[in-house]
C-alpha cells in the first residue's frame, strides 16, 4: 500500500478483500451459515409484502424505506428469495419487496424479511477485491456517477477514473468527475490541475471543479445533481461525505437510524443513500481502495476508449492491439498528442490485465 490518505490510516474496509466486514458478515450469516438464502425466481408474491428502497446497510440487515409511506423497516434476506440475479443479492439502491414482521427490533424500528427483489436497471460493480472471481455490486438503480478525486491529500490517480469510467460505462451510468479540495492548491496551479482534466472534456465526462473549504464549484455540482439520483464514489478521504453534508440536509434522518446499529463508528462504512429536497437523491459510499472491472475482455476494451474508435479502422492490421503493431494509427494519434497519452497508458495497464488495484 503506497496509496497517500488525506488523514490517519483508518480502515473502515477489510484490508484483505477491501470489503466493509458487516458484508461479510452478512454473507457468512445468511448465506454460509445455517441460514441459508435459496434464490428462486417467479414465485408467488405474498400479499402481505410492501415495496421498499434499500437505504443502507447495518450489519446483516438492510435499513429499507417503504414507498407507500417513506416510513422505515429494517429487513433481513431469509429463507427463499425471489431474485433475478445472482451475485450480490441485495445491494443498497435494490427496490426490495418485505413481508413486515410482527414484532419491531430491540431498537424499535420495524422490522421485515425481504422476500423479492427486482431487476436492476443500473448497477456499479466491481470484482470483489482478492482472488475470488466474482462481482460485487457496489450499488444499484442511480443514475448518475460522480467519481470523487481530490486535486491534493490524498493525491488523484488517473487509472481509477478511467476504470471507474468504463464501469459506469457498463453499468448504465452518467459519469462526471468532481475534483475536490481544490483550496489546496496554490493560485499558480490551478490552470495546470484543470489543464490535466481536459482530456476528459474531450470525451465528454463534465469535470467539476469544487471545495468544501471554499464553496467553490458547489452551485455546478446542484446542478449537475440535478433532480437525479447520484452515487459519489471514489478514494477514502477525498470529502465525499463532506460534500454530501454541504448538499443535503437530511442526512441525520437515515444516520440516526444506522447509528443505533451501529455505534461509534464515524468514517462511512456502507453506502448509503440520502433523499434530497428538491427530489432525486445523493449516495454516499465508503472510500474504494481497489477497483478490477468485473468482467472485461481485452477484445472489447478498445470500445471502452471512444477516442480510440476514429482511428482504429486506420491500424495496418486487423486486428490490432493498439500496443506494438507497427503502423498502428491509435499509437500514431497519441505521439501526435491527438489522444492523451494518460488515457493511453490506461488501456495499456488493462490490456496488461484487469487485476485489483491498489497503487497505480
Ligand atoms: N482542505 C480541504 N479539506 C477537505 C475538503 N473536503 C473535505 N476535506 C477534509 O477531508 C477529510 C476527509 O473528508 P471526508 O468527507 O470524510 O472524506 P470521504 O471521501 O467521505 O472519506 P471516506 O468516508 O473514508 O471514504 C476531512 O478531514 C475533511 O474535513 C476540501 O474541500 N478542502
Ligand atoms: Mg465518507
Ligand atoms: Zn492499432
Amino acid at each position: 500500500m503506497t496509496m497517500k490518505r488525506g488523514r490517519g490510516s483508518h480502515h473502515e474496509t477489510d484490508p484483505e478483500t477491501g470489503m466493509i466486514p458487516p458484508a461479510r458478515e452478512r454473507r457468512g450469516q445468511k448465506l454460509g451459515g445455517r441460514t441459508r438464502t435459496i434464490i428462486k425466481e417467479g414465485q408467488p408474491l405474498d400479499p402481505r409484502a410492501v415495496l421498499a428502497t434499500v437505504l443502507t446497510a447495518v450489519g446483516p440487515s438492510w435499513i429499507c424505506r417503504r414507498d407507500a409511506d417513506a416510513g422505515y423497516v429494517v429487513a433481513t434476506v431469509g429463507g427463499t428469495v425471489d431474485c433475478p440475479h445472482t451475485s450480490t443479492i441485495v445491494a443498497v439502491g435494490d427496490r426490495v419487496w418485505i413481508l413486515p414482521d410482527d414484532h419491531l427490533t430491540p431498537q424499535g424500528d420495524a422490522a421485515g424479511t425481504i422476500v423479492k427483489v427486482e431487476a436492476r436497471q443500473t448497477l456499479l460493480s466491481r470484482k470483489l477485491p482478492g482472488r475470488a472471481r466474482r462481482e460485487q455490486v457496489l450499488v444499484a438503480n442511480v443514475d448518475q456517477l460522480a467519481i470523487v478525486v481530490a486535486a491534493a491529500q490524498p493525491a488523484y490517480r488517473k487509472r481509477l477514473i478511467d476504470r471507474y469510467l468504463i464501469a459506469a460505462d457498463k453499468g448504465d451510468l452518467r459519469p462526471f468527475i468532481v475534483v475536490n479540495k481544490m483550496d489546496l492548491i496554490p493560485d499558480e496551479y490551478l490552470a495546470d490541475v484543470e489543464e490535466d482534466f481536459a482530456a476528459y472534456h474531450r470525451i465528454d465526462v463534465p469535470v467539476l471543479f469544487v471545495s468544501v473549504e471554499t464553496g467553490q464549484g458547489l452551485d455546478r455540482l446542484r446542478s449537475e445533481l440535478g433532480s437525479a439520483s447520484t452515487l459519489l464514489s471514489g478514494p477514502s478521504g477525498v470529502g465525499k461525505s463532506s460534500l454530501i453534508n454541504l448538499l443535503t440536509n437530511v442526512r441525520q434522518d437515515v444516520g440516526a437510524i444506522s447509528e443505533k446499529y451501529e455505534r461509534g463508528r464515524h468514517t462511512t462504512t456502507a453506502a448509503q443513500v440520502f433523499p434530497m429536497n428538491g427530489g432525486g437523491s445523493i449516495v454516499d459510499s465508503p472510500g474504494i481502495r481497489e477497483f478490477a472491472i468485473w468482467e472485461l475482455s481485452a477484445d472489447e476494451l478498445p470500445y471502452y476508449f471512444e477516442e480510440f474508435t476514429p482511428f482504429a479502422g486506420q491500424c495496418r492490421f486487423t486486428p490490432c492491439s493498439h500496443t506494438h503493431e507497427p503502423g498502428c494509427a491509435v499509437k500514431q494519434a497519441v505521439d501526435d498528442g491527438v489522444i492523451d497519452e494518460e488515457r493511453y497508458i490506461s488501456y495499456l495497464v488493462l490490456r496488461e490485465g484487469n487485476m485489483d488495484e491498489q497503487e497505480r
